[in-house]
């Protein structure tokens, strides 16, 4: 037993924090189980029936003591509630300049694409000391990505992107898991997530099965599925989409609306379910033609041309 380790290691920076957070919490909990339980039975044991002791109630409102139960408690509880807050945030939010890498599950596999165009499945190489992005989503059903030694975990789901980060602090080959019950062979659906030196990342990065770089491919889609003929040109259809990601849209309903990636999806997928102002519902569905890892292609080419515009006229918002 002695060889059995109470946790997997810790690999990433975050691990160590939720580690904390998971033992201080355990730990306050069975401290104050075992006071509580252990003056009980003391108690009990000394005011039973029949044994002789004083039973005069001395000091009815003892208030001192009434207030430091009460005090100490509520500032333990306000503290530990400050601290795991800020655990959470930076948990849950990506650095800017994180590395982004799309995750698409399926029944029942990882599909992975690297930021090149490389893809590869149920197998995440990553650099060592670098934050990395996941943005993922499914293909069917609500998986889950979770990988221990990283203590990172988060739902997979279907039409929605949700994003995961963290960065390495070992290099070697750990667990990948889906953690939601996802069909027959979920307990299968698992892979490796490798950790690299960041050179050794590089060097695997332009090795074999290097896809179009995503940009490139970007612009392909964007010109194979007709997305030019109205969005681009000089009497466009549509509205412009230079620049728009990360800024507000009014809507047909007069709603204003942050263009973002879940925004963007939809405007492919179900152009009517939300319609720019002042446009005509002219743009056809391109749902079932467009495979998950092209949408987000297709995505990422229309935030890169934001990112090309800010350059050029030196604002960003
Ligand atoms: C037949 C013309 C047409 C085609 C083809 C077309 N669109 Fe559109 N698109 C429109 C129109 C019109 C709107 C504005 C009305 C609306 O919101 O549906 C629009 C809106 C959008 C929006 C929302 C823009 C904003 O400012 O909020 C996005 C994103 C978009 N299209 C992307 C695409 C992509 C990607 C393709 C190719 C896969 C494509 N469109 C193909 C006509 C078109
Ligand atoms: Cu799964």
């Amino acid at each position: 037993m002695s060889n059995v380790p109470l946790a997997p290691e810790q690999a990433s920076t975050i691990a160590p924090k939720i580690d904390l957070v998971l033992y201080v919490l355990t730990g306050l909990s069975a401290f104050f189980l075992f006071a509580v339980c252990a003056i009980l039975v003391f108690l009990a044991i000394r005011y039973r029936k029949g044994t002789k002791v004083n039973r005069v109630i001395e000091n009815p409102d003892a208030k001192a003591l009434e207030l430091t139960w009460t005090i100490i408690p509520t500032i333990m509880g306000i503290a530990v509630f400050v601290w795991t807050a800020l655990v959470y945030f930076e948990y849950s939010r990506p650095p800017e300049n994180a590395m982004e890498i799309l995750v698409t599950g399926k029944q029942w596999m990882w599909k992975i694409q690297h930021p090149n165009g490389k893809r590869e499945i149920n197998q995440l190489h990553v650099p060592l000391g670098v934050p990395v992005k996941l943005t993922m989503t499914s293909e069917d059903v609500i998986h889950s990505f979770f990988v221990p030694v990283f203590r990172v975990k988060r739902d997979v789901l279907p039409n929605r992107y949700s994003d995961l980060w963290f960065e390495a602090t070992k290099t070697g080959t750990f667990h990948l898991f889906c953690a939601e019950y996802c069909g027959t062979d979920h307990s299968r659906m698992v892979g490796q997530v490798v950790v690299m030196e960041p050179e050794e990342y590089e060097l695997w990065l332009s090795g074999a099965n290097v896809g179009v770089p995503a940009a490139s491919a970007g612009e392909k889609l964007f010109t194979k599925l007709g997305c030019v003929t109205c969005h681009e040109g000089t009497s466009p259809r549509g509205p412009a989409l230079k620049g728009v990601f990360g800024k507000e849209v009014q809507l047909q309903t007069g709603e204003m609306i942050v263009v973002d990636e879940d925004y963007i999806r939809e405007s492919i997928l179900n152009p009517q379910a939300k319609l720019v102002a002042g446009y005509p519902p002219l743009m056809p569905t391109f749902q079932n033609q467009i495979r998950e890892q092209d949408l987000f292609t297709l995505i990422n080419y229309i935030k890169s041309m934001s990112d090309e515009q800010n350059a050029k006229s030196g604002t960003t918002s």
